[in-house]
């Protein structure tokens, strides 16, 4: 099958080349596309070189899927021009994530709400991502009244410009910033810009993906989102009240069985969840898991995953698995 990735050269957009290639996606012809200025530079997949090539010229070699990662505004501009040529677009900006006539798909939840019509399908945001799943199993069974959420997360959401401040910052060296404070030895608890209600775009889009994505506008959510200077993944407090009680030991089974999810908690051995050990991972892990004792049928839990993988790049390629196993591409 051709493939086009949109933004190839970025890190969400390397990466997916990485996770296609992991995962044995069958790709047969790669069309790498990026901005003007990379255009001719070779992209390496599976062992063969490939040249950038330009959207234009990759809606004309009418491959049957694109992944973008290329930010909003090009995917505003193109997803519909690709779709427009039959190609299925499985997009990771947050252009059309809350437009009630896209699907906004975590496969673990609600990849079954896919049809062949659906041709631009929205990639959730990667704090989102990792919540969802780990709420999910749970959801089903107690049912989730409200979420509390302070997140800790990694530079490389931001991308390759904030990766090297942090490196720069770490060898003392001056550069581009890629934030407007120091982000070593610091935690700023802004991610994306404010909002008018005071919040910022990311910890409103937690709280409007995960209704969508868990198909429940009356679940309340409230979350501070934290840049740390780390690398390996997100983390995530999650304090989650239900409308049903649970047995703590419940939970614990309910999350080893559910997909995509590892249970990393022994307090007795210092065992928890770590951006170091869920870098390069797909799962996510659920660790720290523990009654609120101040209320009622409430969690306190802790979620960690490698942001640019299930919080990114390998959510969009078991999208296009998904599709691909019900012979929708
Ligand atoms: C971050 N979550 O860590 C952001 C990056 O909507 O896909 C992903 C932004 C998005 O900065």
């Amino acid at each position: 099958m051709k493939v086009a990735v949109v933004g190839a050269t970025g890190l969400v957009g390397t990466k997916m080349l990485q996770v296609l290639a992991e995962r044995n996606f069958p790709v047969t012809e790669l069309l790498p596309v990026a901005s003007e200025k990379s255009i001719g530079k070779q992209v390496e997949f599976k062992g063969k070189k490939y040249a950038v090539v330009s959207a234009n010229d990759a809606i004309a070699a009418k491959p049957a899927l694109a992944l973008f990662s290329a930010g909003g505004s090009t995917s505003l501009e193109w997803a519909p021009k690709f779709a427009a040529a039959g190609i299925t677009v499985v997009d990771n900006s947050s252009a059309w994530r809350m437009d009630p006539t896209k699907k906004l798909v975590v496969p673990e939840l609600n990849a079954d709400a896919l049809t062949p019509e659906d041709k631009i399908i929205a990639n959730p945001n990667c704090s989102t991502i990792q919540m969802v799943v780990a709420l999910n199993p749970l959801h089903k069974k107690y049912k989730v009244k409200r979420i509390v959420v302070s997140t800790y997360q990694s530079v490389t959401g931001t991308g390759v410009k904030a990766v090297k401040q942090l490196e720069n910052e770490r060898k003392g060296i001056s550069g581009e910033m890629a934030y407007k404070y120091p982000i070593d030895l610091n935690a700023i608890p802004q991610i994306d810009v404010f909002l008018d209600n005071g919040y910022t775009k990311e910890e409103m889009k937690m709280v409007n993906e995960t209704r969508k994505i868990m198909r429940d506008d009356s679940i309340r959510v409230t979350a501070t989102t934290v840049r740390i200077p780390v690398m390996g993944g997100h983390s995530e407090a999650v304090n989650v009240e239900f409308e049903n009680e649970f047995d703590l030991a419940e939970v614990r089974a309910l999350l080893v069985k559910a997909p995509g999810v590892v249970v990393v908690d022994d307090p007795a051995t210092q065992q928890y969840p770590m951006p170091k050990d869920a870098h390069e991972r797909d799962e996510v892990f659920v660790g720290r898991l523990r009654r609120d004792e101040t209320q009622a049928r409430t969690l306190n839990m802790w979620v960690v995953s490698d942001n640019l993988r299930k919080g990114a790049a390998t959510n969009a390629v078991q999208i296009a698995e998904y599709l691909l196993t019900n012979k929708m591409l």
